[in-house]
């Protein structure tokens, strides 16, 4: 215990030298080793600072009973050349091992903080599926859902089930599908968080997901009523980032049975050939997620 303290104490002081020595040398010692006369450097930077110096002068006469203290200034500067090797050795192991120290405790903690804030997307869906956390409604960020809350499994025809783990929204990490009524639902892992980014609300909002033009669309399908058909397709890059949307639908107009069938792609009448061919790509790659 004594000489544990002993050592302390003395690698304190040490400490305290070589941090005095350090502030005075660093600076010409670098410059030493592109330049012989440093030295006279250090003499003159010595000579610019004696109040400095006194203080170092002291340490070293205190802690290493040297007696440079009555030396010219010069020869203090030799002298501080001459020890300089050693302890600017010493003092960089010191702060080496400090900093290493203290990057541990960095890493360490950063470890910690990696572990609670960046969990991965599909750590995160993981999460979810086993009931340590919740989903948070996308369109009420105050409202939240666990995987309890809903119904799983059951058989029943609203009942839900866990899906695939797909692409959804094209950001290069999976989104978890739960299968369910009206294409169940989709979640999204970002921000250390689960939210619900898409999901079936009766016949009039029946969701799937399909692929156009190199990238996965969610589906919005609206068979509610006969005489007419209506989708809603969303491209996303990123659940919260929308990027492009398309409309399309057949209606057949009532008042003007004449007329037929009226096809429209986003705003716009199309013929039926031209409808049939573009449904014809939309549906074959369809994913129903019911
Ligand atoms: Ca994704
Ligand atoms: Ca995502």
């Amino acid at each position: 215990m004594n000489s544990d303290k002993k050592q302390n104490g003395h690698s304190a002081a040490l400490k305290n030298i070589v941090g005095l020595m350090g502030i005075l040398i660093a600076m010409p010692l670098t410059a030493c080793s592109n330049e012989p006369e440093a030295s006279k450097d250090v003499a003159q930077n010595l000579q610019m600072e004696p109040e400095v110096l006194e203080g170092t002068a002291q340490n070293v006469q205190t802690e290493q009973e040297a007696t440079v203290a009555e030396q010219e200034t010069e020869a203090i500067a030799d002298d501080l050349l001459g020890e300089s090797t050693d302890s600017e050795i010493k003092g960089n192991e010191t702060i080496n091992a400090e900093e290493s120290s203290v990057n541990q405790q960095e890493n360490s903690l950063q470890a910690v903080e990696n572990a609670n804030s960046e969990r991965t997307a599909e750590e995160l869906l993981d999460l979810f599926i086993n009931g340590s956390i919740g989903a948070v409604d996308s369109t009420d960020l105050t409202s939240s859902f666990y995987i309890s809350d809903l119904n799983m499994d059951s058989g029943e025809w609203d009942s839900f089930s866990i899906g695939e783990k797909v692409d959804l929204d094209n950001d290069g990490e999976n989104e978890l599908i739960l299968n369910g009524p009206y294409g169940g639902m989709y979640l999204d892992a970002r921000d250390n968080s689960v939210y619900e980014f898409a999901s079936g609300d009766g016949t009039a909002l029946t969701i799937s997901y399909t692929y156009y033009n190199g990238a996965i669309w969610i589906m919005y399908s609206n068979r509610s009523s006969a005489g007419f058909e209506f989708y809603h397709m969303e491209k996303f890059e990123g659940a919260d980032n929308l990027t492009a949307e398309m409309n399309f639908g057949e209606e057949f107009d009532q008042n003007n049975a004449e007329a037929g069938i009226k096809y429209t792609l986003n705003g716009n009448e199309i013929s039926y050939d031209e409808y049939t061919a573009f449904c014809s790509k939309i549906f074959a790659a369809e994913v129903s997620t019911n």
